[in-house]
């Protein structure tokens, strides 16, 4: 299952003819700049090379008006003089005699993308194109968009493969008004947009880019806005949006094919969006949707000004797209005031639509004190916007090793540690000190066994780890943790149905929950393990959880996004029918949906929520609302 990446030279073949400061720069240097990184990495070599085409007219009346369409398809005819006076109908825009050329390649190269995706040609994909597309409404050009690239894909998708359910998360730092005009009544398409905004004053200063515009009749909780009202946001503001907002809501809504509007001026250096995260997050904002809709993602260029942040972005979002473990996180103190006050009130905002958010705090912050930090200081200096080059790292070749029965057929994918025949009980815990060891030294990226005893093979793995940070994620009703070391050298969270022992410590988290599993895998295991940061993820199973299979794979998915990808799975010989499926999902299988039947019960999330607030105080990243 492989990754599409959709490009034609073509789209690099128009530009800007005359003096606009607004539109300076965006450039054909952007498109070359981004793919010659891709080549240069060797990451285009291992994609699936994938032809644009033109998108045809009743690709493009899907969304545009027919006299919308009939005016732009002048514009190769117009001299300078009316091409500029064209332009004068729309707002931070310009048109080349070529340009209507190439936004029908780029509406066709995000098709050709959804069809490799959806008739199982690939996995997954990205589209390089110009020009971009979440500013284009039905009858408008607008902030270099002609015609609205993803919206038409997405309707695309509905049309032609019966796509029921469609994510649309527009991580580009402009708000894509154009996607939300385009589904706003319609609860089949859950756009999702973070936005410079600055409580209105930040381009294109529409009110309807605020947290509380949902969504319209029986659209209403389908359009999610999260507004910046501060410039500098970094990679822990993104993170949290996506750990308490994003990811629950995306969970319940199941889609069945996830679009990325995927502009990257929302990295740092970028001279419109002016924020401070860095390429790496790219990585994880991908990585955390990749399992989504059965993997089922189409990446879309839009914005990126910065030719080197840009480059570099849509590099560490092809890496993910490809499999690669995402790059250890850095950075990650915790969200800053101005971004949880926002996560306050879109969670609030949507509170009556989401299961996952009822109990979200019900007060916003008043409108006087959002207002009052408006024009505070921007947090942003020129020393800031310095930020290191991403690693070269090199995936171990081999994925995964497992250490199970010799009556047991190896996985698919996987390679077996052999065992000693002398003495069953010896030679598996030689053999998962050797696993161990492979991990260590970097030769495999992640590893499966399957023990008598997890909590005895715990205490092992701990004894060969003296050094590292392990992250220990148990799943299900065990009372025999191993005596646990509670100097910071691990951090346990511990899922289990029968109620536990209170937190002993900062180091040991127990969760308690019937349902809403994945809610708590998004909003409390994802920020804990992500502001640890781990060396090694160490992930058991017992007998006797309330985890499916699909919610299993869902956090063998999640939880490789840390520690380099190398995660440990312990199993139980009680639960032999899941090491199948978790060898799948360490392979990098795409994990199976849970269902939109996985929403959480009123009292699940309502524990979920008073722990996490007890926990805020010591871990930063579990915050969801600023201090008023
Ligand atoms: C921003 C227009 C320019 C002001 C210059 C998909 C990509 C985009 C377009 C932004 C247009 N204002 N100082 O569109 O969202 O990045
Ligand atoms: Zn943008």
């Amino acid at each position: 299952m492989g990754t599409a990446l959709v490009f034609d030279e073509e789209m690099t073949r128009y530009k800007l003819l005359w003096f606009d400061p607004a539109c300076v720069i965006e450039t054909p240097e952007r498109l070359t700049v981004s793919h010659e990184a891709l080549v240069r990495t060797g990451l285009a070599a291992r994609c699936v090379p994938t032809p644009v085409r033109e998108a045809s007219d009743d690709d493009i009346l899907l969304v545009h008006s027919k006299e919308y369409l009939e005016a732009v398809k002048k514009t190769p005819y117009m001299t300078l003089d009316d091409l500029k006076e064209f332009t004068l109908n729309y707002g931070d825009v310009y048109f080349h005699p070529n340009i209507y050329h190439c936004a029908k390649l780029a509406v066709g190269a995000a098709l050709q993308l959804v069809d490799a995706v959806m008739t199982g040609k690939v996995r997954n994909g990205m589209a390089l194109v110009r020009p971009p597309g979440h500013h284009s409404m039905r009858s408008a050009a607008s902030g270099f968009c002609v015609f609205n690239n993803v919206a038409i894909a997405a309707k695309y998708a509905q049309q032609k493969y019966a796509v029921q359910r469609v994510l649309i998360v527009d991580w580009d730092i402009h708000h894509g008004q154009g996607v939300q005009y385009a589904f706003e009544d319609d609860p089949s398409v859950l756009y999702f947009s973070w936005h410079r905004y600055e409580h209105q004053e930040f381009w294109p200063k529409l009110r309807d880019s605020d947290y509380d515009c949902v969504g319209k009749d029986k659209g209403a909780g389908f359009t999610i806005n999260v507004p910046w009202n501060k410039i500098g946001m970094q990679n822990s503001d993104y993170l949290a949006v996506f750990c308490h907002v994003l990811l629950p809501v995306a969970y319940e809504f199941c889609p069945d094919l996830v679009l990325v509007c995927a502009g990257f001026d929302s990295a740092i250096g970028d001279p419109e969006g002016e924020m401070c995260a860095t390429p790496d997050i790219f990585a994880h904002l991908t990585h955390l949707l990749m399992n989504l809709a059965g993997g089922k993602l189409c990446a879309v260029l839009e914005g990126g000004y910065n030719l080197t942040s840009l480059s570099q972005s849509v590099c560490l979002t092809v890496q993910s797209l490809l499999g690669d473990p995402p790059p250890r996180p850095t950075d990650l103190q915790g969200p800053c005031q101005s971004a949880l006050e926002s996560i306050q009130c879109v969670r609030s905002a949507h509170r009556k639509y989401w299961s996952c958010l009822q109990h979200a705090v019900q007060r916003p912050p008043s409108d006087v004190s959002t207002k009052l930090e408006a024009h505070g200081e921007a947090r942003v200096s020129k020393a800031d916007l310095v930020w290191p080059q991403p690693a070269r790292h090199l995936p171990p070749a081999l994925c995964t090793a497992a250490v199970i029965p010799e009556d047991l057929l190896c996985p698919l994918g996987c390679f077996r540690i052999p065992r000693e025949q002398r003495d069953v009980a010896v030679s598996t815990w030689s053999s998962l000190a050797a696993l161990v060891g492979r991990l260590q030294r970097n030769e495999i990226r992640n590893g499966l066994a399957l023990v008598s005893d997890v909590s005895m093979a715990m205490a092992h793995v701990f004894g060969h780890t003296p050094k590292q940070r392990v992250l220990a994620v148990c799943v299900g009703d065990t009372e025999a943790l191993p005596g646990l070391p509670e100097d910071g050298k691990t951090l346990t969270v511990h899922f289990s149905k029968e109620a536990l022992d209170k937190p002993r410590c900062k180091y040991y988290i127990p969760v308690c929950l019937k349902k809403g599993l994945m809610q708590a895998a998004c909003s409390l295991l994802l920020p804990l393990s992500y502001q640890y940061d781990p060396d090694l993820v160490l992930l058991t199973r017992v007998p006797g959880s309330h985890m499916d299979q699909s919610e299993w794979q869902q956090l063998v998915g999640l939880l490789q996004g840390l520690a380099g990808g190398h995660v440990l799975v312990l199993i139980q010989e009680g639960e032999k029918a899941l090491v199948g499926p978790t060898a799948s999902s360490l392979s990098g299988s795409p994990a199976s949906s849970p269902g939109p039947l996985s929403a959480p019960g009123a009292e699940d999330i309502e524990a979920l929520e008073r722990l996490k607030y007890r926990l805020t105080t010591d871990w930063k990243l579990l915050q969801t609302s600023g201090e008023c």
